[in-house]
């Protein structure tokens, strides 16, 4: 065992790898993507930050060697895939990453134990110096972890590993030193022939072509980000299944996820998950509508949901 990854065991990672270059390998696919427009309404992938994402030393010039770490939630998916089929399951859908990471938002759990990986680091390491990223910052992560060997981009964009497959969060910290010998080789492609994310995205989102989507199209757009604008529900939505918060359909008939699901031990589900699902929704809605402001924040803060406010969510309770 290396000494990186006996310093790591305490955290509860899934899996690291370890890149050197500074680089992303698919960085014109990005630019590409976002001069063909496939970004909107997303503007903060094609404002000052795009240029950003071209080399991580534009974010932390200091750079020298990013590890990068997934964080498995595929047993909040199988713990979800039982309340589906309760019988007081209401037909609603909640992304299996909004419950995993103790019922919190994943940005807090986290950032928290990224912050304590780079502590016990830096006590091991003299004069070792970095920065985490965690999904706001302009970094692009599914080639950051690409890079380090950690999995290949499918179909469905996703960054796909080979054990875990790809109900994974990724972050990362972004060091002024090498401390550990780079991750080898890069994942190779092992979507093949399947087209099974292709087939089941309700809004046809998923640009086979460019392995990537048409955030506009993505359901995932309108229940997480839009929570503001947006009053219109966009006509599209109706092909969708039920989802109020995120989407996971593109993943739940993934090959690659299988294993990883039957392999996970149940915990029972969460409380959100009880919470939303498992009530009329009527009742939900009722509750949600009596709430004030305050009193909304109260309730849900420090979970996903506490981002999207009170009238942001109930904007998707009434897609369906
Ligand atoms: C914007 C964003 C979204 C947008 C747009 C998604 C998208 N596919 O672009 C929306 C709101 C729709 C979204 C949805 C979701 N998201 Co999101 N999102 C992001 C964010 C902030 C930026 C992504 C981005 O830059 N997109 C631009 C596109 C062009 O880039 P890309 O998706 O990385 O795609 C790359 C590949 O396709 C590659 N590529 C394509 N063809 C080829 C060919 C070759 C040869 C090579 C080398 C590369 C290559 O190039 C692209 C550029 O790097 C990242 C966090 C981050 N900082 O990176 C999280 C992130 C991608 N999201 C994440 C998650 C979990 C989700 C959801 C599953 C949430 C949910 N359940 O609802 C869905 C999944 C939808 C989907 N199928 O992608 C995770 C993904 C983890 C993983 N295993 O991949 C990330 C990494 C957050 C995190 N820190 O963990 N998301
Ligand atoms: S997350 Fe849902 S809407 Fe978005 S691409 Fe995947 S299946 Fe389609
Ligand atoms: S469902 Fe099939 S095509 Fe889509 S990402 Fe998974 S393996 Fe690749």
């Amino acid at each position: 065992m290396s000494k990186l990854e006996d310093l790591l065991k305490p955290f509860q990672v899934s899996a690291f790898g370890v890149t050197n270059e500074p680089v992303p390998i698919s960085f014109s696919a990005y630019a590409g993507w976002v001069k063909r427009d496939y970004h909107k309404p997303l503007s903060y992938l094609a404002d000052h930050r795009l240029e950003l994402r071209s080399d991580l030393r534009q974010f932390y010039p200091d750079f020298k060697q990013a590890i990068v770490f997934l964080f498995s939630y595929s047993e909040e998916r199988a713990g979800l895939e039982k309340i589906y089929q309760d019988q007081n399951w209401n037909g609603w859908k909640i992304a299996s990453y909004a419950l995993g990471f103790e019922d919190q938002d994943y940005h807090f759990v986290l950032k928290k134990k990224l912050i304590s990986i780079l502590d016990t680091l830096k006590k091991e390491y003299s004069g070792l110096e970095g920065v985490l990223t965690l999904d706001v910052h302009p970094v692009l992560e599914r080639d950051l972890a690409y890079r380090s060997g950690l999995g290949w981009f499918g179909k469905n964009s996703m960054l796909i590993h080979q054990g875990l497959g790809s109900f994974v969060m990724i972050g990362s910290l972004l060091l002024n030193q090498e401390i550990q010998t780079p991750t080898p080789r890069l994942e190779t492609d092992h979507c093949g022939n399947c087209r099974a994310c292709l087939d089941i995205c309700p809004t046809d989102a998923i640009n086979e072509a460019q392995r990537t989507i048409t955030a506009e199209k993505c359901i995932s757009t309108f229940t997480i980000e839009l929570f503001k604008e947006a009053p219109v529900i966009p006509g599209h939505l109706e092909r969708g299944t039920g989802e109020i918060f995120g989407c996971d359909l593109c993943q739940d008939v993934c090959p690659w996820n299988k294993k990883p699901l039957q392999q996970t031990s149940l915990q029972g589900a969460s409380k959100w998950a009880n919470y939303f699902l498992l009530r009329p929704r009527n009742e939900v809605i009722a509750e949600l509508e009596n709430f004030s402001q305050k009193g909304f924040r109260r309730f849900f803060a420090g979970s996903v949901f506490e981002r999207l406010g009170k009238n942001g969510l109930l904007k998707n309770l009434k897609i369906y």
